[in-house]
């Protein structure tokens, strides 16, 4: 049984989206960021950079004791390796995954975060960042849209690399993007869409958050402007 760490945003979701592709067993524990949950001295323990997701896997491969991740790209290559799927063993496969899964950790998602921040969440609206980080997505979408020119999915088939991008591609309105620019990555993504594991995983975080919206302006609070105390004074 795996506990996962989980809010329904879009590094939560890659972690659903491999977990019910699998079907290995699992039990969310919700880590409500708008409340602040990610400073609880618990999770802190496991998640040290106070963010979701997490994951506790409390039957590992070597049997030893439990092993707790953090950091969405290394569960995803963590759950890879336990299940042996999605994430092939051959060095050739596995470098093809992995360089296109560090892009989307080291890239699309940063770039398409801070765009999300400056475009919607920001409380001034400042031309300069929202064109910076709109454009950079942008970009980043040409990029994807490139690389599945010749090939269904980023690295050969379905892999981590893939479930890590399409949460990401999934707010793309909000990103100030047209799929309809993009067509390999359009047709990409309605494959993905469609994946029955997927449709499962954003069911699952409906159930988590049904009602309430993340970013109310008692979260807003929690989670802009943090420094080193606010991680500190959590840990006291
Ligand atoms: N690089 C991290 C980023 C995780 C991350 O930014 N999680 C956000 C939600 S998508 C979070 O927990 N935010 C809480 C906060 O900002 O305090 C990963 O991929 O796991």
């Amino acid at each position: 049984m795996i506990e996962l760490y989980y809010w329904p945003t879009p590094n939560g979701h890659k972690i659903t989206m491999f977990l019910e592709e699998v079907g290995l067993p699992y039990e969310i524990v919700p880590i409500n960021i708008g409340k602040g949950d990610q400073f609880k001295p618990d999770f802190l323990k496991i998640a040290p950079n106070n963010r979701m997701p997490a994951i506790i896997d409390r039957a590992p491969k070597d049997g030893g004791a439990p092993i707790s991740v953090f950091e969405s790209g290394a569960i995803l290559e963590y759950l890879g390796d336990k299940t042996g799927k999605f994430f092939p063993s051959d060095v050739r496969a596995r470098t093809e995954v992995r360089q296109w899964l560090f892009w989307q950790m080291g890239g699309l998602g940063p770039m398409a975060g801070q765009n999300h921040h400056f475009a919607i969440d920001a409380p001034e609206k400042l031309p300069y960042a929202i064109e910076r980080y709109v454009n950079e997505t942008n970009r980043l979408y040409g990029v994807l849209n490139r690389r599945l020119a010749d090939r269904p999915f980023v690295a050969g088939d379905y892999s981590i690399a893939d479930m890590a991008a399409y949460p990401w591609i999934v707010p793309y309105k909000n990103q100030g993007q047209d799929l309809d620019n993009f067509t390999h990555l359009k047709r990409w993504f309605e494959t993905i869409q469609n994946r029955p594991a997927t449709v499962r995983a954003y069911e699952k975080g409906k159930q988590v958050n049904s009602a309430q919206p993340t970013m109310t302006d008692e979260a807003k609070k929690i989670l802009f402007g943090q420094t080193a105390a606010s991680v500190t004074a959590a840990v006291r």
